[in-house]
């Protein structure tokens, strides 16, 4: 996987899009610059079975076509069906041994860590890039750890760790520019993007911010 991709990472599921089609949004967010995206399907109220497995195909189509790769969170089975680019697995989900033999070769495997010490073991399973968080408080998921802040992504830099990072949770286009600046590559958001009023103009702003923090 290329380390770019991670500039801008859109996550977003049907329920994160504030009544609005998730195929427009995503469009929107393309159009704006996202360089990839991630299908996170959870919370009330979320798509099941063949409804949530033809919005997953329709979302990669999109992707396809813009040649944006597409990541599925969580559903090793969805994502094989649809023939993701990549999985999204948190420390509670399967272990990375078993996603890792389930999965085709070449899929990109990313990991959600909160300390040091997950991410060298999400380096030694050879992951292809982390997920750092979360930054700052947000509202977006229920079950999040303890709020670190960028600081957690300085302290893994500081251990030597090179691995892809993106941070993740309450970013916005006012703090992006700190996670970068602690070590991230770049930047996963959910509601900033997906309920902004343009996603098109909230895609543009974070890829303004990373160019201005890391040119
Ligand atoms: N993992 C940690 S925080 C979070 C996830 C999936 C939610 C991020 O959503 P938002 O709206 O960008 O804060
Ligand atoms: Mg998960």
């Amino acid at each position: 996987m290329k380390r770019e991709w991670l500039n801008l990472y859109f996550v977003m599921g049907s329920v994160d899009c504030n009544g609005r089609d998730p195929r427009d949004v995503l469009q929107e967010a393309i159009k704006g610059g996202i360089t990839l995206f991630q299908f996170r399907e959870k919370g009330d109220g979320v798509k099941v079975g063949v409804e949530k497995l033809s919005l997953a195909r329709e979302l990669k189509e999109i992707c396809k076509s813009n040649n944006i790769p597409f990541i599925v969170n969580d559903d090793i089975d969805l994502a094989l069906k649809v023939k993701a680019d990549g999985v999204h697995i948190g420390q509670e989900d399967a272990p990375f041994s078993v996603v890792d033999e389930l999965l085709a070769p070449g899929m990109i495997i990313g990991v959600s860590c909160h300390t040091v010490e997950e991410a060298a073991a999400a380096v030694n399973n050879w992951a292809d890039y982390i997920g750092v968080g979360p930054m700052y408080f947000t509202d977006t998921k229920k079950d999040i750890r303890e709020v670190k802040g960028p600081g957690v992504i300085k302290e893994i830099r500081n251990a030597g760790l090179t691995v892809p990072i993106v941070g993740i949770g309450g970013i916005t286009v006012e703090n992006a520019a700190e996670v970068l600046a602690a070590g991230a590559d770049g930047v996963a958001v959910i509601s900033a993007i997906s309920k902004a009023e343009s996603a098109l103009e909230a895609a543009k702003e974070f890829i303004r911010i990373h160019n201005i923090v890391t040119n």
